[in-house]
């Protein structure tokens, strides 16, 4: 059997409800098969970086699961597909967005898939959320470096 691995995802959303789609997309991780949902974030107001639309909530989850990193991303395309999530043009409004940040410490570069994700050191909305459930994975310098973004606290982790 494989192991299992602690993997963290990203979770966005600023179409709707985002605040309660993000709670609900928070719920469904823990259901995913080979797959527990072990700590959360609290809920951020952020506003768009490279996207249009209304501000964004966000949340970065910690799971422990058994699923590989495709079956992983392949079960959070289902999640978000299961949000009604529609892709009319890239970084477009969406009602869920989930991102593999990071699958232990793996490095991978597919076609498909990238870990960590490319661009989480640039984002004050990814770094900030990770920070209150894993601190080890967060470098001060990579806080530093994304401070004059426009992120705010929204609801305290649950
Ligand atoms: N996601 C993006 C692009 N821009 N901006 C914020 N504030 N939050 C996001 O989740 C986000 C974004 C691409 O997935
Ligand atoms: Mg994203
Ligand atoms: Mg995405």
């Amino acid at each position: 059997m494989r192991d299992v691995v602690t993997a963290y995802i990203g979770i966005g959303a600023n179409l709707g409800d985002a605040a309660a789609q993000v709670r609900a997309a928070l719920q469904w991780l823990d259901e995913l098969p080979q797959t527990r949902r072990i700590a959360a974030s609290g809920l951020w107001r952020s506003a768009p970086v490279d996207a249009d639309g209304p501000h964004y909530c966000n949340a970065v989850a910690a799971v422990s699961t058994r699923l590989s990193a495709p079956a992983l991303l392949q079960a959070l395309h289902a999640l978000e597909a299961r949000a009604g999530r529609e892709r009319p043009y890239r970084n477009a409004p969406r009602t869920l967005d989930l991102d593999l940040l990071l699958y232990g410490s793996a490095r991978i570069q597919s076609p498909r898939l990238i870990v960590p994700h490319p661009r989480m050191e640039q984002r004050a909305f990814v770094l900030m959320p990770l920070a209150q459930i894993a601190p080890e994975r967060v470098t001060i310098s990579a806080l530093q470096a994304v401070a004059g973004q426009d992120v705010e606290p929204m609801a305290p982790p649950v």
